[in-house]
């Protein structure tokens, strides 16, 4: 088979929704370079974009993959095909804290129509990576109603994930003491949905006043809602049915505010200009006089002061 057919062949299979396709097709994504896997990408492209595409979000131990795993109960109960991206900030040599994520998810893993995958973050920054954005267009073009994205809270990515989700549920907990960090970092800013999860717990109650609070005096418009959930409990107790209604009423007020179409034409443009300068800087870096500005003896010279980085970059610009 030559590399056409191969790639034929990957595209029907995710169309077709197979599994073990799927799961080729985002190894295949994740681990080659743009333009190795440009023609895969080119060819799902048109199947791509009827998925909804929801964030969850908060710090480690917060409950996310508890809560994702009885939201997919709840999409399941209205028939929705649902997968799940676990993003792993952790190595990828460290399998730990995935191997937990699938075992909190694993009601679903004799279902045809749920699918669940972990992957390590390796994007620049601790944002979400281009690999993870690939990702979700295969599961988007495999036909899944609902794509949930779980990214551990921890700068970058909380902030990434509102340039791929088309609703971010940002999910706190008592105990973590990192409220208030949270709030001050601008994370609140991103939420359209706040979860208070363990409201078994202690504190509970003093930490959905102190969001209400913040939510209050934020601008933002319409108010996101917040809610109480004991993702532990039975799901008929733990409020997460609740907590799917409010992401379904989120997205129908968006299509109907324009908000939607809006945010995603957001992320077009985002992921245009990230790719182009991906692209654009792997070409330049190879070009061979390129290349002696970035070997050791001109990155000494700037660093003994020598050199003027400012003149390096003219310099660049002139020899591309
Ligand atoms: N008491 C209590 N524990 C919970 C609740 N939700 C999750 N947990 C526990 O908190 C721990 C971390 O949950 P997990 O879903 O892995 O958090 P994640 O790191 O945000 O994905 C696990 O031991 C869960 O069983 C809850 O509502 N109440
Ligand atoms: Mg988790």
């Amino acid at each position: 088979m030559n590399q056409n057919q191969e790639i034929q062949k990957l595209v029907d299979g995710v169309l077709k929704r197979n599994i073990r396709f799927i799961a080729k097709a985002i190894s295949f994504v994740e681990n080659l370079r743009y333009e190795n896997k440009k023609d895969f990408l080119q060819t799902i492209f048109s199947y791509t974009g009827n998925a909804k595409i929801i964030g969850i979000t908060g710090s480690p131990g917060a409950g996310k993959s508890t809560i994702t795993d009885k939201l997919i109960k709840a999409f399941r109960n209205n028939n929705k095909s649902v997968a799940v991206l676990a993003i792993d900030p952790s190595s990828p040599f460290t399998k730990g804290a995935l191997l937990g994520d699938r075992i909190r998810m694993q009601n679903h893993t004799t279902d045809p129509s749920v699918y669940l995958r972990s992957m390590a973050s390796r994007g620049a920054l601790g944002g979400l990576s281009q690999a993870t954005k690939d990702a979700i267009k295969v599961l988007d073009a495999a036909g899944f109603d609902v794509i949930i994205v779980e990214t551990v809270g921890v700068g970058q990515s909380e902030i990434d994930i509102v340039k791929v989700a088309d609703c971010v549920v940002l999910v706190f907990a008592p105990g973590f003491g990192d409220e208030i960090q949270a709030m001050k970092a601008g994370v609140m800013e991103i939420a359209d949905i706040y979860v208070v999860n363990k409201a078994d717990r202690d504190f509970s109650q003093k930490l959905f006043r102190e969001i209400s609070n913040i939510i209050n005096l934020s601008l933002k418009q319409p108010k996101p809602p917040i809610l109480k959930t004991i993702a532990t409990e039975s799901f008929e107790q733990s409020n997460i049915e609740n907590l799917k209604d409010e992401i379904l009423r989120f997205l129908s007020n968006a299509k109907t505010s324009n908000n939607f179409d809006k945010k995603r034409k957001l992320s077009v443009e985002y992921e245009l200009v990230e790719t182009l300068t991906s692209v654009l800087i792997n070409k330049i870096m190879l070009k061979k006089n390129i290349k002696e500005f970035f070997d050791d003896k001109s990155i000494d010279k700037i660093y003994k002061k020598e050199l003027n980085p400012y003149e390096v970059i003219d310099k660049i610009m002139e020899a591309i």
